[in-house]
Order: C-alpha cells, then structure tokens, then sequence
C-alpha cells in the first residue's frame, strides 16, 4: 500500500493529512486510486494518480472531459457526468513532482461490482454505457484526442504483435507457441474489421473504451445504473470498442486471470440482457452496417486483448503489471478459450441479437 501520499498531493486539493483520511481503493492495473474522505463534511472524493506512460498527454483528458461536460451540461442538464473537481487554484490536474492528480466526487448511496452475479447487472451496465454513446450521437467525435493514440487500432496490435515475435527470446516464443499459432490463425478477424474500417456507415463514435462492470455505478439498493466512471480513454472510436469490451468481461463467470479453461464459458442470460440493455438506448442510431456488427464486436475485442496479453509476455511483461512470470500468457490463453466459445455460440447469439433488433 502506497500511502505515503505526497502532502502537496492533498494541499493542491485544499486538504491535508489532519483533515482527510485517504485508503488505496480499486483494481484497475493502470492508474492508482485512493478514496479521500474529509474529516469535517459528507461528500467523499476519488483522487487519481495517472500512468503518465500510458497516458503520454494527461491535458487531452482534460480537455476531452471538458468538451463532454459542457456539451452535457447544455444538451442533457440532467445527465449525471462525473468532472473532475478543480485543484485550489482553478485547474483540472495537479502536476505534483512530474505526476500528474485529479480529484472526482465519490457519489453517494452507489456500488460499483467486480464481477457480475446477475443478468439484469448486465443490463444495467449496457444501458449506460449505450446511454453516453447515444447523448453523444450528435457531439463531433473529432473534436476529442485520443487519449492513448491506437487504443484500439487492431491493426496496430498485430503490428505490435509481429514486432515482439521479432524482437522476442527464443525461450518465451518456444514457451508461447499454441498462443502464437492461435494468433495467426485468427487473423481474419483484423481483415473482416479492414473491410469495414473506412466505410461511411461504420463511424467514429465517443467511446468510453473501457466497458468492464467495475466502471459502472450502480444504486446500493436497487442496483439500477446511474452512471459510467473512470473516463480516462473517452475518445472516437468505434462502436464495437465498448459492446466488444462488455461482451469479454460479461459473458463469463470468471475474468482473464482465470487458470482453468474448462471455466471459460459463456452465459446466453447475460448476453442478451447486456445487448437489450445497449440496444434500450442505441438500437434507433446505430446504422445497418453496425448492426450487422454486433456479435463481430465481441471477436474484435477478445482477439484484440488476447493479442495485447500475448504481446506484453512476448516483450517480458513491460505493460500489463504481472503477479508470477507466465501470467500474461495465461491471460492470453484465457482470451483465446474466450474467442472460441463466441464463436462455437455464434448462431445462438446471433439468434438473440436478431431478436432484440426486431
Ligand atoms: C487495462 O487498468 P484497467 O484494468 O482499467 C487496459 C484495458 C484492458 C484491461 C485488461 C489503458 O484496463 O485496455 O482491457 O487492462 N487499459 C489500458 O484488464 O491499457
Ligand atoms: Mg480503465
């Protein structure tokens, strides 16, 4: 536990170590997060250190929230949109010792789950992440930066991919063989998604780009949704980045760190109310194109993180931080079960789309 939060960290907020309690929350592998509660009022705030080598531009976010905010604010006044909380002299960071902090409310009487135990979580999440996409439908995409430039350019990850075979030990490239194959031979899935890349019909979009269940809030109570966290990777994108990343981290029971393949299995209850819940709010926006799209988004998204997994263990783990040696390859191994159980469940799940689309 990194407690030993710099005070200026605290001051540049307006608190200090007397008059606010701070403890290391979350699970997240990129940024570091604390709950900072003050001694003498209610509200409560979620203070963010972020990975300035992952997020090589932290003024982008800001400026990108920023844009969002104010576009919200104007057109959907009661849309909840969680904005940093600006730093005492007026700014939406804190540059402290080269690294930057930022400050959000922590919303009172609210959960966020890191697994899923119900469909109707599934649901739930859906919907608001569909719900921001499609308050967005007429925000200009293009005036946000990409906050990590080819997040999800899976063309970049098979470039990056082919890099780290070249530049790779034998010993790990022996050791990742099955994975290796496995990454060639799904290799039709980034030329399905090049045939459609450019078209009109298939456009960029504001992404949040990171859908798992843990960056929705949810009513303590009721467990309805009431809005999306962690907004860092808000920027164009396509569709199928945030329905792609909900069908990987909501059909299975168990996450990417699980061992046991045999646990690697999809749950149909969870697909179709995660897709009734996107399609609740962007069924009458997506075009036809996208529709068509649907299930493809889910083999574009696991591939693509089971690319990255594969990658980083090819490179010795300089990404993804790693509790015992082979855990990147697991994970890919992991997200490879994954791809295959979509794809053996494809006619039923196409079957539950086509029915949510009617
Ligand atoms: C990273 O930090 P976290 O867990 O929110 C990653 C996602 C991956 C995810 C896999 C900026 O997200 O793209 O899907 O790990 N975020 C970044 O667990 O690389
Ligand atoms: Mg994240």
């Amino acid at each position: 536990m990194e407690l030993n939060l710099d005070s200026e960290v605290l001051l540049a907020f307006g608190y200090t170590k007397e008059t606010a309690t701070i403890t290391q929350i979350g699970s997240g592998l990129i940024n570091r997060t604390y709950l900072l509660s003050p001694l003498s009022e209610d509200q409560k705030y979620i203070l963010q250190n972020i990975n300035t080598s992952v997020f090589r531009k932290p003024e982008d976010i800001a400026n990108n929230l920023k844009a969002i905010a104010d576009y919200l604010s104007i057109n959907y006044p009661d849309y909840l949109f969680i904005k940093p909380v600006s730093t005492v002299d007026g700014k939406e960071m804190a540059m402290i010792e080269s690294e930057y902090w930022r400050m959000l409310p922590f919303v009172p009487n609210t959960v966020s789950l890191d697994v899923l135990s119900e469909p109707q979580q599934a649901y739930e999440a859906a919907k608001q992440f569909g719900k921001l996409s499609a308050l967005l439908n007429n925000f200009d995409a293009s005036l946000l930066e990409p906050t990590i430039p080819g997040f999800h350019d899976l063309g970049l990850r098979f470039e990056q991919f082919t890099a780290a075979l070249n530049t790779t030990t034998k010993e790990l490239k022996g050791k990742a063989k099955p994975q290796i194959d496995d990454a060639l031979k799904h290799k039709y899935i980034l030329d399905y998604y090049e045939s459609y890349s450019h078209r009109e019909d298939f456009p960029d979009r504001v992404m949040h780009h990171d859908t798992k269940i843990s960056n929705v809030l949810l009513n303590a109570e009721t467990f309805a949704g009431i809005c999306v966290i962690d907004l860092d990777t808000i920027m164009p994108g396509k569709f199928i980045s945030d329905l792609g990343d909900m069908m990987r981290t909501y059909l299975c029971a168990f996450s990417e760190n699980e061992k046991d393949l045999s646990k690697i299995k999809i749950r149909l209850p969870y697909f179709e109310a995660m897709v009734k819940g996107y399609l609740s709010e962007m069924k009458n926006i997506l075009t036809e194109t996208e529709k068509e799209l649907i299930l493809f988004s889910g083999k574009y998204i696991i591939y693509m993180q089971a690319l990255r997994f594969l990658t980083d263990f090819l490179n010795g783990d300089i990404y993804y931080p790693t509790a015992y040696p082979t855990q990147n390859l697991d994970r890919a191994k992991n997200q490879f079960k994954l791809l295959h159980e979509l794809t053996v469940n494809e006619k039923e799940l196409q079957d539950i789309i086509e029915e949510h689309l009617a």
